[in-house]
């Protein structure tokens, strides 16, 4: 029943022009002791660079300090017309699949999941795999990150954790509050078939970003006593915050202000990239080159602008 009424409600918004994001298929979490156990050199990631999703757990991986026991490989930063991810060496800051030699990520869906090409499904990313029992264990951000808690628990990070108990509430109420207006609107925005989508999910995001404006106003983090400290919140607005000067305000149509003229948002940029590590997750050309290319339906001759040459992929 909640199924049928879900679906109903999917075809109207499909309807209504509105873009709607899949659910994560993969929903299995690391828990210590557990069939998915904490354990170093077991777990894989696949992301791609260009991914505002997937850069959130590669961002989470090294600042907790968990790079020897969470291995990676990156896809190329074309996506295919049918929504496809491919491995390709050859291309800078990509790989190849160093656990399946797979062409394509859809092959190691395929692996956990035998029949999901014939179903149609598209392979997202980020993939969390495990060796041990060669499937995957979750392909929805959110989780992945919350998970690698366990290794900061199990005492195999730096030491640093994302998510402190005592703020877990306030986070997830961060998260979700930035999930629908920022992160899936800057896609709601620029997929949207109708203007009447448009307009509501445009108008949606620049309330939103308008009150983190001033919820930043006096304050370094999202969450947290005084000045707030860095967690999870704080990574999920980061990775699409960070895109939106150079994809979204030209591809997405995001554009009745851009970051760089928000004074306190600009600065939480700037504060993230200087947190060690994070600047060497950002690898601009995978991400302004994925979005103009790849999404041919709103961009057809897939011109890459030049533009911009301010904001904080010069820093
Ligand atoms: N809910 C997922 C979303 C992942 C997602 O949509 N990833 C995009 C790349 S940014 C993808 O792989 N898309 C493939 C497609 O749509 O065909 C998460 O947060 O992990």
């Amino acid at each position: 029943m909640a199924n049928q009424e879900q679906a109903g409600a999917w075809t109207k918004a499909f309807e209504l022009g509105k873009f709607i994001r899949k659910s994560s298929e993969f929903r299995n979490h690391i828990t210590k002791g557990g069939a998915f156990d904490v354990e170093s050199g077991r777990y894989h990631l696949y992301v791609s660079h260009a991914c505002p999703w997937a850069h959130r757990t590669l961002i989470t991986r090294t600042l907790l300090g968990i790079e020897d026991h969470i291995s990676f490989d990156v896809v190329d930063w074309r996506m295919n017309r049918d929504g496809s991810w491919s491995f390709n060496p050859d291309e800078k800051g990509a790989t190849h699949d160093s656990i399946h030699g797979a062409s394509h990520l859809e092959d190691v869906y395929e692996r956990a999941y035998p029949g999901w090409n014939e179903s149609r499904n598209i392979g997202t990313v980020p993939v969390l795999w495990d060796r041990k029992q060669d499937t995957i264990v979750n392909n929805e951000s959110r989780e992945i990150i919350r998970m690698f808690d366990t290794f900061y628990e199990a005492g195999l990070g730096n030491g640093t954790t994302l998510s402190p108990v005592s703020l877990r509430k306030e986070i997830d109420a961060m998260i979700d509050a930035n999930y629908e207006s920022v992160n899936n609107g800057v896609y709601k925005s620029g997929f949207a078939r109708t203007q009447s989508a448009y307009d509501e999910a445009v108008t949606a995001l620049f309330h939103r970003l308008d009150q983190l404006e001033e919820h930043l106003a006096n304050r370094d983090w999202l969450v947290g006593e005084g000045v707030g400290q860095l967690t999870e919140a704080d990574v999920c607005l980061f990775t699409t915050l960070a895109r939106f000067d150079i994809v979204y305000v030209v591809h997405f149509k995001c554009n009745i202000r851009r970051i760089i003229d928000y004074p306190n948002l600009q600065a939480f940029l700037e504060r993230m990239m200087k947190v060690p590590g994070v600047k060497e997750t950002c690898h601009w050309h995978h991400i302004k080159a994925h979005y103009y290319w790849s999404h041919q339906n709103i961009n057809t001759f897939r011109i890459i602008p030049s533009g911009p040459h301010e904001g904080i992929h010069t820093l």
